[in-house]
């Protein structure tokens, strides 16, 4: 049975995926290339510093240590600028709901996020004092699709990995959450999340009746 939730962030609870999209876009941009948006895919779920090597790879380019820092500054400063004007319409549509359910029945949750700037965001969405637990990317020494995130949050509920249920929108964090051995949830497209237990498109297309047949089994 399952007792307790895992959420990631970024294209799980809002879309900061599009903001990280236009601030990497515009560093290869800045640096005389481009890439596209299925490359884009491989980045999500990726910490800031694997992103930026992937990036410079496509771009065949080599950047010293401190120019890498620096373009890793200018990215997080770029992206940020899209954070500052958000506010609670950012959470994504379904997303309140199953949170009110799992408030209301008094079921664990915490958050499992790559990125450094998670608490931040929750707090422009006021969602950051609503979870039990935020276990992000200044917590963790290993990335998705290492289980390492997604274990210290079952740890931080007081609950075991095997009864955890975990929303994720990138190929590294399913993986992340099948290597934890929790039941994963796919939000995104079938053909990229396949090895999800399940998939749904977003949250609009799951029911209360879902979870809860899940949760209370
Ligand atoms: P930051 P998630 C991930 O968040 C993003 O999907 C990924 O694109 C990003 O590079 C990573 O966080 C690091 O983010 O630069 O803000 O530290 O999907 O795990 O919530
Ligand atoms: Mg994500």
């Amino acid at each position: 049975t399952y007792k307790g939730v895992i959420f990631d962030l970024d294209g799980v609870i809002v879309d900061t995926a599009k903001f990280h999209f236009l601030a990497w876009r515009k560093l290869a941009n800045d640096l005389g290339f481009d890439f596209t948006e299925e490359q884009n895919e491989q980045l999500k779920g990726v910490s800031r510093v694997e992103s930026l090597k992937k990036i410079l790879e496509w771009g065949e380019l080599e950047l010293s240590k401190t120019e890498f820092k620096r373009q890793m500054a200018l990215k997080n400063e770029n992206y940020l600028s899209y954070v500052a004007k958000m506010d609670e319409d950012e959470i994504l549509p379904g997303v309140q709901k199953v949170i009110n359910y799992l408030i209301k029945n008094n079921i664990p949750f915490a958050l499992g996020s790559a990125s450094k700037n998670a608490r931040n965001i929750l707090k422009k969405i006021n969602l950051l004092e609503k979870f039990d637990a935020i276990v992000d990317g200044n917590d963790v020494s290993k990335a998705k699709p290492d289980p390492e995130v997604f274990l210290i949050a079952a740890e931080k509920l007081n609950i075991k990995p095997e009864n955890s249920i975990v929303f994720e929108d990138s190929v590294a964090g399913v993986q992340a959450a099948n290597n934890a051995k929790m039941m994963s949830i796919g939000i995104g497209g079938q053909k990229t999340l396949g090895e999800a237990n399940y998939v749904f498109t977003d949250f609009t297309e799951i029911d209360i009746e879902f979870i809860e047949k899940l949760l209370t089994k």
